[in-house]
């Protein structure tokens, strides 16, 4: 049923033209045994204005936006309602800014697995579309070694 409806959505983007909303370059971080979060990252980018509503994944108990800032040495991250999505320009989940946290795995992310991940996307005349992701688990040593996660829930 849920491939049915993928596939109906599919074509009618066909029809439409092109999808208008594109993600590439997903990826998380492997997780080191006993860490309870982790974090993916990706680029977007719609067509349209949109934002951002919703995250969600399988993997995790929870998942949500975080942005992130550095104050007086001190990394702070701040839960993201929402992240606006300007109409054709790529936005940049990247590690060391936003990025994606999933809170509650359920299993450690392996480097050579895939983490499956929802984004709801909802255009500036209301109307929502939920986009696939498969994130890439790549190894511990990937990307920025200083962005940190420390989580207390
Ligand atoms: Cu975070």
């Amino acid at each position: 049923m849920r491939h049915a409806i993928l596939i109906a959505a599919l074509l009618f983007a066909t029809q439409a033209g092109a999808s208008e909303v594109t993600v590439s370059e997903s990826w998380a971080r492997a997780t080191a045994p006993g860490q309870g979060s982790g974090a993916v990252y990706l680029r977007i980018i719609s067509q349209r204005e949109a934002r951002i509503v919703a995250v969600a994944s399988p993997a995790a108990d929870s998942a949500a936006m975080h942005s992130m800032t550095h104050d007086n040495g001190m990394m702070k991250m701040r839960e993201l309602e929402a992240l606006p999505l300007p109409a054709g320009q790529e936005v940049e989940l990247g590690s060391g800014g936003n990025h994606i946290m999933l809170i509650g795995l359920k299993r450690p992310l392996k480097a050579g697995d895939s983490v499956p991940l929802t984004l709801t996307i909802q255009f500036a005349d209301k109307r929502k579309e939920k986009v696939e992701v498969k994130a890439q688990v790549k190894p511990l040593t990937a990307g920025n070694n200083s962005h940190e996660h420390h989580h207390d829930h």
